[in-house]
């Protein structure tokens, strides 16, 4: 619910007549957006399940509104995450109208809506705890004068609105892949970006952390990994304080952080620090001097995994790591004589997608031995590796995806799906409307099967992208997944979503984030 609040914001903000009623610009008409194609629902994004909104306008001040705990709330002031929450969207509310001075010289108006009621009315809150793919995110929020009151079991809920609004996810797992290999983030990126995740209700930070170019993550175990594998020992790594406080930030926002480790390809920055990881590549009868995936064969690399994991396992607190599996290049396996060797002595003949099995089965028994769940990408099932129960298959290929969600779902595995929401292309145009159109259960199955999809992700790889300009790449053109996850399956209006989205994306540039407009326009608050 902490995220509620920013339902709450949004929805106080959407009640309009806060302390801005005397601005003193001369033309009144640039405060409205443009009524043609407006939406009934204003600039809520995603939609709620259920919104109520009347024509009833209450006043609100900035001097004096508040947001309180509930007297029967069962967390509050020790809440820091609640706390923490009040901060953010009193700021959100307020701020603008404040630091331009347009309070100085009011009076306190005599208000309808005075206080904003957080009420958590389960016993166990879970104010301390983190979030899981199980949290309850629900709320409810109703404003009426003259205190607005949101209702929630847990703190995790949200949402925002203004008369009465009673809402809950549609899946459970609204994800986003950000990858800091490819290029550093640096650490105030990715906050102001979990921020906007919180926003656009995405409740889990997919960190593909590490791959092929670069190993920023410092390792305590293995900081040799990050010493000779990142772009820079240390200006260009994530320390464990960094990452605790990438975790704890995100816990404030009702944000799982799921770490990507992904071998056995994509490793080749693993390789710089860590000898005999990496399997050598041959030209001819003599090593090339090139390496391939990780080497499946030694004994040292189960002994290297068992310890890495056991690391990963108790920084990052999320019940999940992914572990990523994808795109194995056969190749230099294929060249080295030792692995030749190898497959011969296992039986595995000529398949390497056996070897690579072989490999993934050793490393999902390690990583279960540490108490951890696991995500893998789809070949790992494909490939017929013998999964735990509650594995989580993440879907990419554009290819046969309803076929793949059928396969996975009949299987019993649980899954998520990213096949539609790859950011990184670019088109001309509005392809938020492609991301929008999307949907996840439109495969055949049965209802069980439909409720082994728990979500999906958009994913924002890094080969393109870097600081100077992930934030515009990524907003507003997520926020479109992030109400298909969100919101009921029937809404789908393109005009409306436009309408509330433009709108939306004002709100987020307002608050310092930098998104790109959807078409041509102007933002109201341009004119402030
Ligand atoms: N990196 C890793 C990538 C991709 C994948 N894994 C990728 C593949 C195809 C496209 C975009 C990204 N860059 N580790 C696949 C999951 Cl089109």
């Amino acid at each position: 619910m902490f995220a509620t609040l920013k339902f709450a914001a949004l929805l106080l903000a959407v009640v309009v007549c806060w302390a801005t009623q005397d601005y003193d610009y001369n033309d009144t008409e640039i405060d409205e957006e443009p009524t043609l194609g407006d939406s009934q629902y204003g600039s809520l994004w995603p939609l709620p399940q259920k919104v109520q909104i009347s024509t009833v306008v209450f006043k609100l001040s900035g001097a004096s509104f508040h947001i309180f705990d509930a007297k029967e709330s069962s967390c509050g002031a020790s809440c820091r995450l609640l706390q923490n929450a009040y901060r953010r969207y009193d700021e959100y509310i307020f701020t603008s109208s404040r630091k331009q001075g347009q309070n100085k010289s009011k009076k306190a108006l005599a208000c309808d809506m005075s206080e904003l009621q957080v009420w958590i009315t389960s016993a166990d809150s879970e104010c301390d705890s983190y979030p899981s793919v199980t949290s309850d995110e629900s709320y409810k929020l109703s404003v009426d004068s003259p205190v607005a009151v949101l209702k929630a079991p847990k703190v995790w809920g949200k949402s925002i609105n203004r008369t009465d609004i009673h809402d809950f996810p549609r899946f459970a797992h609204r994800g986003l892949l950000l990858d800091t290999s490819r290029h550093f983030l640096p650490i105030k990126v990715i906050l102001a970006n979990l921020e906007a995740m919180a926003w656009n209700k995405f409740n889990v930070f997919h960190w593909h952390i590490v791959d092929d170019p670069s190993f920023p993550y410092l390792s305590r175990t293995f900081p040799q990994l990050s010493q000779h594998g990142a772009y820079h020992p240390y200006t260009h790594v994530y320390t464990p304080s960094d990452v605790k406080m990438i975790i704890e930030f995100a816990r404030l926002r009702g944000i799982r952080v799921i770490p990507e480790f992904d071998t056995p390809g994509h490793t080749q920055s693993w390789g710089k620090g860590q000898k005999d990881l990496l399997t050598p590549c041959y030209s001819g009868a003599s090593p090339s001097g090139s390496f391939g995936p990780v080497n499946p064969t030694l004994n040292t690399t189960y002994d290297f995994m068992s310890m890495f994991f056991k690391e990963v396992s108790t920084v990052f607190p999320d019940a999940y790591v992914h572990l990523g599996g994808d795109e194995v290049d056969f190749s230099c396996w294929k060249s080295n004589p030792d692995i030749q060797k190898f497959m011969e002595q296992q039986g595995f003949e000529t398949d390497y997608s056996k070897l690579e099995s072989f490999y993934i089965q050793r490393l999902l028994d390690i990583v279960t031995t540490t108490n951890k769940g696991y995500m893998i990408w789809q070949e790992v099932f494909d490939n017929g590796v013998k999964l735990k129960s509650d594995t989580v298959v993440h879907v990419w290929m554009g290819n046969k995806v309803e076929e793949e969600l059928q396969k996975v779902t009949k299987a019993g595995f649980t899954t998520i799906l990213s096949a539609p929401w790859y950011l990184d292309y670019i088109s001309y145009g509005q392809d938020w409307q492609k991301y929008y159109r999307a949907e996840p259960l439109s495969f055949k199955g049965t209802d069980a099967q439909k409720k082994l999809v728990i979500g999906g992700e958009a994913c924002l790889w890094g080969e393109y992208v870097d600081a100077t300009n992930l934030t515009p790449r990524l907003w507003p053109r997520a926020s479109a997944v992030g109400e298909r996850l969100w919101s009921d399956r029937d809404v789908r209006d393109l005009n409306d979503a436009y309408s509330r989205l433009a709108k939306h994306r004002c709100r987020m540039v307002q608050r310092g984030i930098p998104a790109e407009p959807l078409f041509t326009g102007y933002c109201a608050h341009e004119y402030k």
